[in-house]
């Protein structure tokens, strides 16, 4: 089967979830072809079945704002028309499902059958999708698609809550796959690099936008360091960045703070990690945390959201309400405290991990599109 994937390109979890599924479905034998403005970060382009084609956008003065969605559109059409593709899966539904719309109508005209799959990630329905600015068109481009899927079942409620949604709504959730999380060995995973001898890490991944609540992850260490010897490993870059060094100087930790940056090799910064804090103000599903469990580690999060679908309250961590940064710190800490409860943990983590495997969810999008 030919299938075309659109996606963001950068680190947001949407395109690593595409760009995973992408390539694990190639791997397969399927043909895909990625549509979007730049390469995604996680693809590997030698592979094989797998091709790219970029959507250029031209600068024009009259344009205010690039017309992204039409150069989208007339992409689609073409690759579509040139490859023989069969199914367009579009990831994160702004302004991708609109698009995919678009072309399907275009295609249409030219006696061509497109089948358009959405799956919905998060903002695209909550933060930004439900916005009336942009809510016509996304509930529009949800009940045109030939089939919508969501990432759980807290942003199916979320979407049926929020919209006046016609169409099934399918519940497959991401995915991690296990192969890229391999049991890291002591040597390897050379802490001493990072931590003192006797030091917890404690790691956050994400884009630092205030709905990651990265403040909060600042306040929660620095509770947590002075009750143990700790560092806290951030990995990621965005817009609260710079508030979140300024806030830890403020706090006069900065010295035990250590800023990554953005990576794509997060399954192997993971390995130092003893607990991952994802405070975060919603997440349809959050991806970080399970790609943090995959990697044995316990997760602090919020109870917001698709978290309790993924991380379970006393088993593979705990959940807080949001804000609650006493808590969260208090939970860290005692767990920190205790050797025994923090191996059990992460024991737990990663089998909660494998729940989530690329083996059990591939099937249910291949089904999708065997049944579209
Ligand atoms: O957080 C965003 O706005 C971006 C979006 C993305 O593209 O990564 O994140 C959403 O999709 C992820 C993959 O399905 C989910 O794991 C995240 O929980 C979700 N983010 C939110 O709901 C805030």
């Amino acid at each position: 089967m030919k299938i075309g994937i659109v996606c963001y390109p950068t680190f947001g979890g949407s395109g690593v979830v595409a760009t995973e599924l992408g390539m694990s479905l190639a791997d397969k034998g399927y043909e895909v072809h990625f549509i979007t403005y730049k390469q995604p970060v996680r693809l590997d382009l030698l592979a094989k079945n797998i091709h790219f084609h970029e959507v250029f956008v031209e600068e024009y003065p009259l344009f205010h704002f690039q017309p992204y969605e039409l150069a989208l559109t007339t992409k689609l059409v073409e690759v579509v028309t040139q490859y023989k593709l069969e199914v367009l899966h579009v990831h994160y539904a702004i302004p991708h499902a609109y698009a995919a719309y678009m072309a399907k109508q275009m295609l249409k005209e030219k006696g061509i059958d497109i089948k358009v799959v959405t799956t919905l990630h998060g903002t695209d329905i909550t933060l930004v999708g439900s916005h009336p600015i942009y809510k016509t068109a996304v509930e529009f481009s949800i009940n045109n698609s030939d089939v919508v899927t969501a990432v759980s079942n807290s942003l199916k409620e979320d979407t049926l809550r929020l919209f006046n949604v016609k169409v099934n709504i399918d519940v497959i959730y991401n995915f991690i796959d296990s192969k890229k999380y391999p049991e890291i060995q002591e040597s390897e995973c050379n802490r001493a690099a990072l931590a003192a001898k006797g030091e917890k890490i404690i790691s956050h991944v994400s884009n630092m936008r205030p709905v990651k609540r990265p403040m909060d992850v600042i306040e929660i260490f620095y509770r947590i360091q002075k009750e143990i010897p700790s560092k806290l490993l951030l990995v990621g870059e965005g817009p609260l960045l710079e508030k979140v060094e300024y806030r830890a100087k403020e706090l006069g930790i900065y010295d035990k703070v250590i800023f990554m940056g953005n990576s794509n090799e997060v399954n192997k910064i993971l390995c130092y990690s003893d607990i991952f804090l994802l405070p975060s103000k919603t997440e349809s599903f959050g991806l970080a945390a399970l790609e943090a469990m995959a990697a044995k580690t316990p997760v602090i999060s919020t109870n917001t959201g698709g978290f309790p679908e993924v991380n379970i309250n006393g088993v593979t961590g705990y959940l807080s309400d949001l804000g609650d940064v006493e808590e969260m710190a208090k939970n860290a800490i005692n767990l920190l405290k205790d050797d025994e409860k923090l191996n059990q943990f992460k024991l737990n983590a990663l089998e909660q991990a494998k729940s989530f495997s690329l083996e059990a969810i591939l099937p249910q999008y291949e089904k999708v599109y065997r049944n579209c």
